[in-house]
């Protein structure tokens, strides 16, 4: 994005997203219409049975990169088709996230185009549309009531960190109004969003007493969960989060902890959307907080959402250019992985057909709801060669500046690599069907010094109303995979650790913790189905 000079290529980015925010919903190149394909207005069977996932985005599974691929093709043409001079070509960019901390120019994490509410336009200072945008109908959540906590009214405008946009009932408008008045200034806000977007990619372990490693490379940052998802072993692995804890477990952690591309993606969501990350000077978390990218009903309604998606696939893509998989063909499925199959209850694709719970997915599956010119319906296949089947390519990116496979040694970029982990504690027990929202994972220990430390933080996007699991045919099961490398395990074992390649860890006296951190701090959902054992820390 540019920062001085020749503006014309971001005007016109600007001019075409004013030009289909400004189309009815009835108009399927309208934001509106194509905002409300990834979650909300829930759909088919999804609207009334809270059992199937309403939206037609795919999350958890291997459609997830391939799916939200094409979904941003059909965006940038409705973009071109507005018919407004200078937009017939204009190309949606990435928000390149991994920037500041490859590049170390002292900029903000979110570019300002994103986050300022005015934009210069033609001598005069319009609304800008990547900045929010206004429903032109209501939403309503029908599986919870025309009233429900989570509709939105015609009129709503969306919100990020640290504002908070739940109105769907007067105790909630109250609530947020009251909220909201407390940051009544944009550009102060903008400064809370990036430090917290700041704080969730940096994620220092902090220790306590420990001069020479007070900020280590966090092994659960964002920003090293990019450049990791880079070194997936395969596609399926590096598609989903389902896939991604399967290949951990199945290899026995260690050298062979990994990380898919989904991990990262989820945690910006979150941090854009109301979570905040504590940093290293301020523990001050911003409670009640509540924006739109944080859950998959409203995440597709923030404009932001585009530009954070053309950067993770952009990574997809740079994932492919570094495991030989570019070409059409050759990306590649392990049959029966976890993350191949649909799942009832969890964002899966299918909101308006019957499709059972368990089908299998491959890279053949439609990808409901996007047609080819030739009416038939898109699948992974159709979109592996961005070059020569899409007909779109990347300029230079901050990934662009990371070394192909392998990376060279432990702390490249500050960074420790996979060879680097000695153990790797798997947290389970964490029902998503007893949790309204989305939510992080928090896993703490205490050192022998008596100190507590937050050594891993996994971002769960999830949505508002996930099914009551009484009826679930498959479980909704989420866990944390905390990889724990050499220097965190010498501090929180002490001197008398001392690291032998392939020797057992005994940390049977170390106190592991786990807190779930929720968006509303208020909710208390009364737990169904079978008692709650956990969550539960165990080795794997
Ligand atoms: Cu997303």
């Amino acid at each position: 994005m540019h920062d001085r000079g020749d503006t014309a290529m971001l005007d016109n980015l600007v001019k075409a997203f004013r030009g289909i925010q400004a189309l009815p919903p009835s108009d399927p190149n309208s934001f509106e219409a194509l905002a409300g394909l990834h979650g909300e207005p829930f759909r088919g069977f999804g609207a009334v049975n809270p059992n199937v996932y309403g939206g037609f985005c795919n999350h958890n599974n291997i459609l997830f990169p391939t799916w939200h691929r094409v979904y941003l093709l059909k965006l940038e043409n409705a973009l071109r088709s507005t018919g407004i001079p200078g937009c017939e070509n204009v190309t949606l960019p990435f928000w390149d996230e991994t920037r500041n901390l490859i590049i170390h120019d002292g900029r903000d994490p979110i570019p300002a185009c994103l986050t300022e509410p005015l934009y210069p336009l033609d001598g005069r200072r319009v609304p800008n549309p990547l900045y929010s945008y206004k429903l032109q109908q209501a939403i309503v959540q029908w599986t919870l009531g025309a009233n429900s906590r989570y509709s939105k009214p015609a009129g709503y405008t969306t919100v990020r960190y640290p504002l908070s946009g739940l109105v769907g009932t007067p105790e909630d408008r109250a609530a947020s109004d009251f909220h909201n008045k407390g940051y009544p200034d944009p550009s102060t806000n903008t400064t809370i969003l990036n430090g917290n977007v700041r704080n969730w990619l940096e994620g220092t372990v902090v220790i306590p007493d420990d001069p020479e490693h007070s900020r280590r490379p966090d092994t659960y940052s964002v920003y090293a969960r990019f450049l990791r998802c880079l070194q997936a072993p395969n596609y399926t692995v590096f598609s989903n989060i389902p896939s991604q804890n399967q290949w951990i477990k199945d290899h026995g952690g260690g050298s062979h902890y990994t990380v898919s591309l989904e991990s990262p993606h989820n945690a910006i969501h979150l941090a854009v959307g109301g979570f905040y990350q504590a940093g290293v000077y301020n523990a001050d978390p911003i409670r009640g907080a509540n924006g739109d990218m944080g859950a998959n009903e409203m995440a597709g309604f923030d404009p932001i959402f585009y530009l954070h998606h053309c950067f993770i696939d952009y990574v997809f893509w740079q994932w492919q250019k570094r495991h030989r998989s570019t070409a059409a063909g050759s990306l590649n499925i392990i049959p029966g992985y976890p993350g191949t199959s649909s799942v009832e209850g969890s964002a899966a694709s299918y909101p308006d057909r019957d499709i059972e719970p368990g089908t299998p997915l491959d890279l053949n599956t439609p990808l409901y709801p996007w047609k080819k010119d030739d009416g038939s319906w898109y699948t992974s296949n159709d979109l592996v060669d961005i070059e020569n089947q899409l007909d779109y390519s990347y300029g230079r990116g901050s990934l662009d500046h990371i070394p192909r496979l392998p990376f060279p040694g432990r702390s490249f970029l500050g960074q420790p690599d996979a060879a680097d982990i000695v153990l790797t504690k798997r947290v389970s027990g964490i029902n998503r069907a007893e949790i309204e929202g989305s939510f992080v994972i928090r896993t703490f220990v205490t050192l022998k010094t008596g100190e507590r430390v937050e050594i891993a933080r996994e971002p769960i996007l999830s949505r508002w109303e996930v099914a009551s699991c009484a009826n679930c045919k498959l479980h909704l099961d989420v866990e944390s995979l905390v990889p724990i490398d050499e220097t965190l395990m010498s501090a929180i074992l002490g001197p008398s650790y001392h690291y032998a390649p392939g020797a057992a860890i005994d940390d049977k006296h170390v106190k592991y913790e786990v807190e779930i951190q929720t968006l509303d701090d208020k909710q208390k959902k009364p737990l169904v189905g079978v008692p709650r054992v956990g969550p539960l820390v165990k080795s794997l």
